[in-house]
């Protein structure tokens, strides 16, 4: 009975990345799970990779794959279409448009967001001031099996994004001239190194306050969405001023870091304490620079949960992230 809502998220279509067997893998998804259980999918973003290859690649590489997307919707799962910052050239900021029945692509237009434009990088940092940054996003807040829950790919809070999304597209760029002369994973171990680099130098210098440092000791540009889901279930724009949200969020839902989590998030991010806000919900991704492909799913009965998708309509949760 098709009685779910599935989200996925960057499966990067296109990039060498995306392999045969992911390839193989998203069609039994679509096969065996998506077509036979959801009542809507939503793609949540980075499902083409168009910054990095181009339409082309997407068209010659994956035609077989747009026809099953076509062949799900058309046996009635609704699929909705929040695009990423992969399938948005942000030069036009229009982004990918397809013509399908059941098929909404949601277009980017220019929205207000609560965003940090820096992450701390140690204990003693402190994280940068809240503002408000005009950006073009998809983002949006709906209603979901009973649930209040801001969906959004999750670039618009990424620290190398926020308020620039230009610069950013020219660095994503730099990334596929990467990618292309040293293989398919040079620009993740490039990215990697330097945010190593950044870690120990603001090390020697930064103290004090708010950060999400401490959570498990863990680099603070891989617990950043945490710390921006938070602002998102703490915080709402009115008259230009970031004041507390007055209706509560129930969940928040990004892709885009690549990595599958479901975090029950609290106030006191920096102990891991105080009240429990909401619940923030990473649908991972299912290029192979991850090890598992992962989705998440509402249900009738309320509840919602990630999942690692195992082969032949078998799926697994995920656990509870906490810091160690
Ligand atoms: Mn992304």
């Amino acid at each position: 009975m098709k009685n779910e809502t599935v989200i996925i998220s960057d499966t990067h279509i296109g990039d060498p990345d995306f392999t045969q067997d992911r390839k193989q893998q998203f069609f039994d998804f679509l096969e065996n799970y998506v077509k036979p259980k959801a009542d809507e999918l939503i793609l949540l973003g980075d499902i083409f990779e168009i910054t990095q290859a181009s339409l082309l690649d997407v068209y010659r590489g994956a035609t077989d794959l747009l026809m099953k997307l076509a062949e799900v919707a058309l046996s009635g799962t609704k699929i909705s279409y929040i695009l990423g910052n992969h399938d948005l050239d942000f030069t036009n900021t229009r982004g990918i448009d397809i013509a399908l029945p059941n098929v909404t692509v949601k277009g980017p237009k220019e929205q207000k967001l609560v965003v940090r434009r820096e992450v701390p990088h140690t204990t003693e940092q402190k994280a940068s001031e809240r503002e408000i940054v005009s950006t073009f996003t998809s983002a949006e807040e709906r209603t979901i099996k009973g649930h209040k829950v801001y969906l959004a790919h999750g670039h618009e809070y990424n620290h190398y994004f926020a308020g620039d999304p230009k610069r950013y597209d020219i660095l994503v760029k730099i990334g596929a001239a990467i990618e292309r002369t040293l293989g398919p994973e040079a620009d993740d171990w490039i990215l990697n190194f330097w945010e190593e680099v950044r870690h120990g130098i603001s090390k020697l210098f930064y103290s004090s306050e708010e950060t999400p440092g401490r959570i498990g000791g863990m680099r603070e540009d891989l617990v950043s969405d945490i710390l921006a889901a938070r602002d998102i279930l703490k915080f709402e724009i009115q008259d230009d001023k970031i004041v507390p949200r007055k209706e509560k969020l129930d969940v928040v839902v990004f892709g885009h870091t690549h990595r599958a989590r479901k975090v029950k998030v609290r106030d006191d991010i920096r102990e891991w304490a105080g009240e429990e806000l909401g619940v923030y919900l990473n649908c991972g991704a299912w290029v192979t620079t991850v090890k598992m492909a992962t989705f998440c799913v509402f249900r009738d009965d309320g509840s919602f949960d990630v999942y690692e998708y195992m082969g032949k309509g078998k799926s697994r949760a995920l656990k509870w992230w906490e810091p160690i």
